[in-house]
């Protein structure tokens, strides 16, 4: 069965352009509930800490250097099948190719900065709700 929590950050690319109020709308709109959400941001360190599974990627270095590179929204979101409905809802990873009206076809510059991130899998959605947020900080 599918779970009803995933995990989003809008990434430095669309907080530094002020979209932070517009992104969220989108959210709130397709039905979401925010759990937990801080304004906040990633060292170098912590941003290698989360895309440690890209390691390999050609695009690594980049990725952890523009993810660090200022503020950032992280949240947890709750709706029924949440994995799957809010990559449904930011579109796919290169911004070209994103569906119209998704956030990232929206949002996004590029394939490197494209505005938000969305979990990819229920274990995933845990794993990274679990790095960003204490038990407290979820309501
Ligand atoms: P998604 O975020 O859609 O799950 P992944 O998991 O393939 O996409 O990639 C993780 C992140 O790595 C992307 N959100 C993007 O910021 C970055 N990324 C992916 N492909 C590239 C690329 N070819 N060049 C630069 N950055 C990339």
């Amino acid at each position: 069965m599918a779970g009803n929590r995933t995990f989003t950050m809008i990434k430095p690319d669309a907080v530094a352009a002020g979209h932070i109020g517009a992104i969220l709308a989108k959210i709130n709109e397709a039905g979401f509930r925010i759990v937990a959400m801080k304004l906040t941001r990633l060292s170098a360190e912590k941003a290698g800490e989360f895309y440690a599974v890209h390691k390999e990627r050609p695009f690594y270095g980049e990725l952890v250097d523009f993810m660090s590179s200022g503020a950032i929204v992280s949240a947890i979101l709750e709706k029924d099948n949440a994995v799957e409905d809010f990559r449904t809802l930011i579109g796919a990873t290169d911004p070209s190719k994103a569906a119209p009206g998704t956030i990232r076809a929206l949002f996004a510059k590029s394939i490197g900065e494209n505005a938000v991130h969305g979990s990819d899998s229920d274990e995933n959605a845990k794993i990274e709700s679990d790095f960003h947020f204490s038990g407290l900080e979820r309501f």
